[in-house]
């Protein structure tokens, strides 16, 4: 099921559209789209206004939000260092990865992943239910005794599937991750309408940046320095930013470090992927790099 062959075919289909992408997003994203415009314009004949409407909104980075917060008496820009990044997977690499992960789920269900990879909480009230798949680590969300969530250094969980290596491959040639921060491990939350994620700022066993990739419906990520929650699955924070379906949320300076995120209860089923890079120093015992990210 799970061979090297098997996602060959997404990346060679994509190579070539893969290099333009890779010339394109080493411009600023202001050049970008200037020359967009200028191409569009050269093919004005060929080119109908929805296709043109296309290239435009197919590969993009946004990298200009700000929200201003007053903390110890400075102000900040809490949104610096926030990537939002569009076109990374086109529409049906999106199935392939959302009917990959359905596939998982049932593995999960069936007892087939490794003790600390899948979890699916009982959905005992609103806000409780997010199924999570963790793969190259395990992390434990939950604060005990003081002790702040950390990766389990003893948990023993699957490493990362090839269809999920095809996905960091892509963040990389696409210049989304850098390549002194390749993911070695990852996170799948699988949301129910209901389902949320409560305010946190990842934990620093993992490098920065990290990034997640959202599938299957939109919903709005929520940061703030402080995040009220005003009920189950419903919080307060002073910025929102829409996290359209396919797109990738790349975070890094105060938009990882300084800022909470949390995702409210969704209205419609929601899937995300988070990549991040662990530490060296707090991987897991048994931990084993893979061999296929070393050249990179
Ligand atoms: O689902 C998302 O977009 C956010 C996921 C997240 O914050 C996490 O897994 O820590």
């Amino acid at each position: 099921m799970d061979s090297p062959e098997i996602y060959n075919h997404i990346s060679c289909v994509d190579l070539s559209k893969n290099e333009n992408i890779v010339k394109k997003r080493k411009k600023n994203t202001q050049e970008f789209l200037e020359e967009e415009k200028f191409d569009s314009n050269q093919n004005s004949t060929k080119l109908s206004i929805d296709d043109r409407k296309g290239v435009f909104q197919r590969f993009y980075m946004k990298n200009d939000h700000v929200c201003l917060e007053r903390i110890n008496g400075r102000i900040v820009n809490i949104l610096d260092g926030l990537q939002l990044h569009f076109g990374v997977f086109n529409s049906t690499e999106q199935k392939e990865i959302v009917q990959f992960i359905y596939d998982l789920q049932n593995k999960g269900r069936n007892n087939e992943l490794g003790e600390h990879t899948y979890s699916e909480p009982k959905k005992w009230m609103r806000g409780k239910g997010r199924v999570t798949i963790q793969f190259g680590c395990s992390y434990n969300y939950a604060e005990k005794n003081g002790i702040p969530p950390d990766i389990l250094r003893n948990g023993n969980v699957d490493p990362i599937p090839n269809l999920l290596k095809f996905m960091i491959n892509r963040l990389i040639t696409s210049h989304v991750m850098p390549i002194s921060c390749v993911p070695d491990s990852c996170i799948i939350n699988i949301y129910e309408p209901g389902d949320c994620i409560p305010p946190h700022i990842d934990s620093h066993d993992f490098a920065r940046p990290f990034c997640t990739v959202s599938f299957l419906s939109k919903c709005n990520i929520l940061f703030g320095h402080k995040i009220q929650i005003v009920g189950p699955g419903e919080f307060i924070g002073s910025a929102s930013i829409q996290l359209p379906v396919g797109s990738v949320l790349l975070l890094d300076g105060n938009g990882a470090n300084l800022a909470k995120h949390c995702i409210p209860a969704v209205s419609y089923k929601r899937i995300s992927v988070t990549f991040r890079k662990m530490d060296e120093a707090k991987r897991p015992y048994n931990f084993k790099l893979d061999s296929n990210f070393h050249n990179i």
